[in-house]
């Protein structure tokens, strides 16, 4: 489902508004704060911001893949913190239960995921157990109408404000990796579940991430993902394609930020009697920032077009999401030098950029993982 395009460019351009008005001018309260304003909390409600991909039948707004890219383009381009808010309940946190959730799994989660009312999160990363997710040790064992769960989940983002965890934890013990893994919805707070301290980041300082400690913790079997066991591992990486396309989205929000700061810093400072941006070598990084930014745009857009059409796009998602976030981490570094001795003091954004954006090459899969899943790809292709 998507939205026609007048109402999607209504939406996108009140979310545009949104960012420019009321985020911009907080950014420096939420880096200060290490939190998101309670009115902003309330006003991303209002605007439907916690169910923009949630179906509208069950309260959300129900936007297609190419209408999600097109609001997560407007939401780069302000702190990564507030994005992250609402991340987690249109990607991660909701698409397993969209994908490959019962009926009632739906019924009872995505309409309180749609209003904010509940926020997710999404638990798949362990101690021992990340890229290489498949290995992952949580155990879930079952012991009549119930699961027990024992594992610790690491780096959870918005673990602290989750109220319902999609956790992926063993089934099959006779098993060491993917195909043994099955997904449970676990509601927090419950018994058995406690949270490890926030985790003091580098950045995207207001995002909280935190372990999830499991201990004997006892859950419905209607708790299980589809009511299927073992099949957990392949919801997981359905999910990451489609949230590997939307942060590559958000990487593409944030380079056009720092564009524009830099821009607005090169015409106004002067050096050599005339103001940076006359410089040629300053051009040359402005222009290979457009560029990048630009090819990643279109990269992403084209590739939400085919996952509409119903296509199959864990390649595309890779290279986008290796593409992007690369893109962005350069255009950072490019944005701080032609701020020179400036970019490296808190007054100016482009510090903590610069700091933020380092997430994207490592979180819902490190430039490595990509690189492997596109080779894997092109091989399998190859052979067929
Ligand atoms: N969609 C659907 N199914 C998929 C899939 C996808 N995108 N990718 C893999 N699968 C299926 C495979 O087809 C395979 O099924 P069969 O056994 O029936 O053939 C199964 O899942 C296991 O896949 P694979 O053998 O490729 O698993 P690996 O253990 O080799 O792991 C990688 C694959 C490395 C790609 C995976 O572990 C990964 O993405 N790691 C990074 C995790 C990550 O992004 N973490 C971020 C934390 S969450 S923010």
């Amino acid at each position: 489902m998507s939205l026609d395009p007048e109402t999607l460019e209504q939406f996108r351009s009140t979310i545009a508004r949104f960012v420019r008005e009321r985020l911009i001018p907080l950014e420096d309260r939420v880096a200060e704060e290490d939190d998101i304003p309670a009115e902003i909390v309330e006003e991303f409600r209002q605007l439907g911001l916690f169910g923009m991909s949630i179906p509208e039948e069950y309260g959300g707004l129900g936007l297609g893949m190419s209408d999600e890219v097109a609001i997560a383009f407007e939401l780069g381009f302000t702190s990564p913190a507030f994005r992250s808010l609402i991340g987690t309940n249109n990607g991660i946190g909701s698409q397993g239960i969209i994908m490959d959730g019962t009926p009632e799994q739906k019924q009872t989660y995505l309409p309180r995921l749609a209003t904010g009312e509940l926020i997710s999160s999404f638990a798949l990363t362990e101690p021992e157990a990340g890229s290489d997710a498949g290995s992952l040790r949580t155990s879930a064992r079952r012991e009549g109408e119930f699961y027990i769960l024992n594992g610790t989940k690491r780096f959870i983002t918005n673990g602290p404000r989750a109220g319902l965890f999609t956790v992926f934890a063993r089934t099959d013990p006779s098993t060491s990796d993917a195909s043994g893994v099955s997904a449970f919805l676990v509601e927090a707070p419950s018994p058995g579940i406690s949270l490890g301290p926030k985790d003091r980041k580098m950045g995207q300082a207001g995002s909280h991430t935190c372990d999830v400690i499991l201990q004997d913790c006892r859950v419905p079997a209607s708790a299980l993902l589809g009511g299927v066991e073992n099949a957990g591992f392949k919801t997981a990486m359905k999910v990451l394609d489609r949230g590997r396309l939307h942060i590559s989205a958000v990487c593409v929000g944030a380079a056009e930020r720092l564009i524009r700061d830099s821009l607005a810093y090169a015409m106004e400072r002067k050096q050599f009697g005339r103001p940076i941006a006359e410089q040629q070598l300053v051009q040359a990084m402005l222009a290979d920032s457009r560029a990048e930014a630009y090819a990643a745009r279109c990269m992403i857009e084209n590739t939400a077009r085919m996952k509409d059409e119903g296509r199959n796009v864990s390649e595309e998602a890779a290279c986008t999401k290796m593409f992007a976030s690369e893109m962005v981490g350069r255009v950072a570094d490019r944005a701080v030098q032609i701020h020179g001795g400036a970019g490296y003091m808190r007054e100016y954004a482009v510090e903590r950029f610069y700091r933020d954006v380092r997430l994207f090459r490592i979180y819902e899969g490190t430039t490595q993982i990509q690189q492997l899943v596109i080779a894997r790809s092109m091989i399998r292709n190859a052979r067929r």
